[in-house]
Order: C-alpha cells, then sequence, then structure tokens
C-alpha cells in the first residue's frame, strides 16, 4: 500500500491557495468538488463494467447496486471542527478521505470479498487504507469493508490521483446501517443503552442470516450441479 500524491490535488494547474479557509461558495471550493466528482464517475465506470463481466461471462451478480455522493459542505467543515483540525483547502484535502463516497451494495456477504480482491487488482487503484467491519464488526454492531482508494483523473493538462472512500456490504448490512443512521440523527446521536443494545441484537441477527444466505446459495449451487 502506497501513500503518494498527497499533494498533487493542491498543485493542480489554476487551483487555489491552499491555505485559504474553506468556503462553499467559492470558485475554489467548486473547482475541488468537481475533481471529486471526476474520481466517482471513474469508479462507477469501473464497477459497472466489472458487473457486466460478472453477469456476461459467470451468469451471475455479486453487485445489487451502487450509490455515490459527495460529502456535504457543511459536513466537511463538522468533521474538520471534530477533528480539530483548521477549516483550509490543505486540511481537506489530506485529511478528509470521504468527500468522494460510494457505496457497493451485494447480495451475498461473500460478494463483499470478490469485489475487494478485485478491486486489489486493479492496477490504477490505489489502496491506501482497507477497514475490514465484515470479520470484526465495530462495537455499535455496523458491518461494512471500507476502503480509501485513490483513483487517477484525466484532466486536459494533467493527471491528478484523487482519494475516495469505497463502503462495500450487503444489502442485509444496508438496510441495518441505514435505518441506525437515520435513528441516530432524529434523535442528535443521543440513542439510550437499552436501543443501542437491541440495535446490537439486530446487527448480530442480519449477520446470522447473512451467512444462512450463504449455506442456502451453497446447497441451490450444489443441487444445481
Ligand atoms: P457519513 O455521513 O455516512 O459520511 P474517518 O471517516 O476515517 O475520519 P472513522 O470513524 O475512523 O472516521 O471512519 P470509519 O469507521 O471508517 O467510518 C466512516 C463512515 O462509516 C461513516 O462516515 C459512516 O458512513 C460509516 N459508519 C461508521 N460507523 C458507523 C455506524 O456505527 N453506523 C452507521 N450507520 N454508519 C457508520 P461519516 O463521515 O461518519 O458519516
Amino acid at each position: 500500500m502506497k501513500d503518494k500524491g498527497k499533494n498533487e490535488l493542491l498543485q493542480m494547474e489554476n487551483f487555489m491557495i491552499a491555505s485559504d479557509k474553506i468556503n462553499s461558495s467559492d470558485e475554489t471550493f467548486n473547482k475541488l468538488m468537481f475533481v471529486y466528482n471526476a474520481a466517482l464517475k471513474q469508479l462507477e465506470t469501473k464497477i459497472s463494467i466489472l458487473e457486466d463481466e460478472f453477469k456476461f461471462f459467470y451468469g451471475c451478480s455479486v453487485i445489487d447496486h451502487t450509490k455515490t455522493r459527495i460529502k456535504k459542505p457543511e459536513s466537511i467543515i463538522k468533521k474538520l471542527e471534530n477533528k480539530g483540525i483548521d477549516l483550509t483547502y490543505r486540511s481537506l484535502v489530506e485529511n478528509i478521505n470521504d468527500v468522494a463516497g460510494m457505496r457497493i451494495i451485494c447480495p451475498m456477504k461473500d460478494d463483499i470479498f470478490t469485489i475487494v480482491d478485485v478491486l486489489k487488482g486493479m492496477p490504477d487503484v490505489n489502496i491506501i487504507m482497507e477497514k475490514d467491519y465484515v470479520t470484526k464488526p465495530k462495537k455499535s454492531g455496523y458491518a461494512s469493508y471500507h476502503m480509501i482508494v485513490e483513483v487517477p483523473v484525466q484532466l486536459m493538462k494533467q493527471v491528478i490521483p484523487v482519494k475516495a472512500e469505497i463502503q462495500i456490504r450487503t444489502l442485509a448490512m444496508d438496510f441495518w446501517a441505514s435505518l441506525e443512521h437515520d435513528l441516530k440523527y432524529k434523535t442528535n446521536n443521543k440513542i439510550s443503552k437499552k436501543v443501542s443494545n437491541e440495535l446490537v441484537k439486530c446487527a448480530k441477527i442480519i449477520n446470522k442470516m447473512d451467512n444462512q444466505m450463504i449455506t442456502i446459495n451453497q446447497e441451490i449451487i450444489g443441487g444445481v450441479n
């Protein structure tokens, strides 16, 4: 794993004074978001081709659907404030890895690791960090595989490596994470101990179900062959 190209985004032609304070209504901010958006387009294309390849050559689907998003300016600012980092463009580029985010939702738990392996084999996808919350879920019950990657964005006069976060999880994990996220949002992150214990229980049920689905799928495939 390499951690190169950290500041190349800051050296983009016609770009920015890196020490300037972030201002979501200035041109610099829009230019930066343009580049993050381009990185997401690259990833979307790669994953879409992968999806087609699995269907065409193997007659199976390892991806149910994908979602992308650019982090909202207020969330970027909040994250920098929480980390106690100054609110400059340099800080943003160097410390916020999930400005560009992609979620890959798989039917089966083992599909997650298939996708992880494929991504690791892509020569132009530089894996910067991985967190396997599938094998070892978070204390909250949250399960998902996270990768911080860097993809080259080809502009007219330069190629810029841009970071993005990819979260890979099953439909069931996504269901849990979405509901839990909404509950936390509704209660301003103040859910009771009782509710958080219930959520952990639900996450365990979901994990069991995901494992059972793999067994069922294997039985079906075994029966067909
Ligand atoms: P949002 O609004 O979803 O983008 P880091 O992001 O690296 O600074 P951390 O905690 O080390 O911080 O990263 P981690 O654990 O990889 O988690 C990052 C993202 O995973 C979160 O982004 C969430 O999207 C998701 N996530 C992590 N833990 C939970 C959880 O307990 N429940 C749910 N529903 N999602 C979780 P953000 O920026 O917090 O939020």
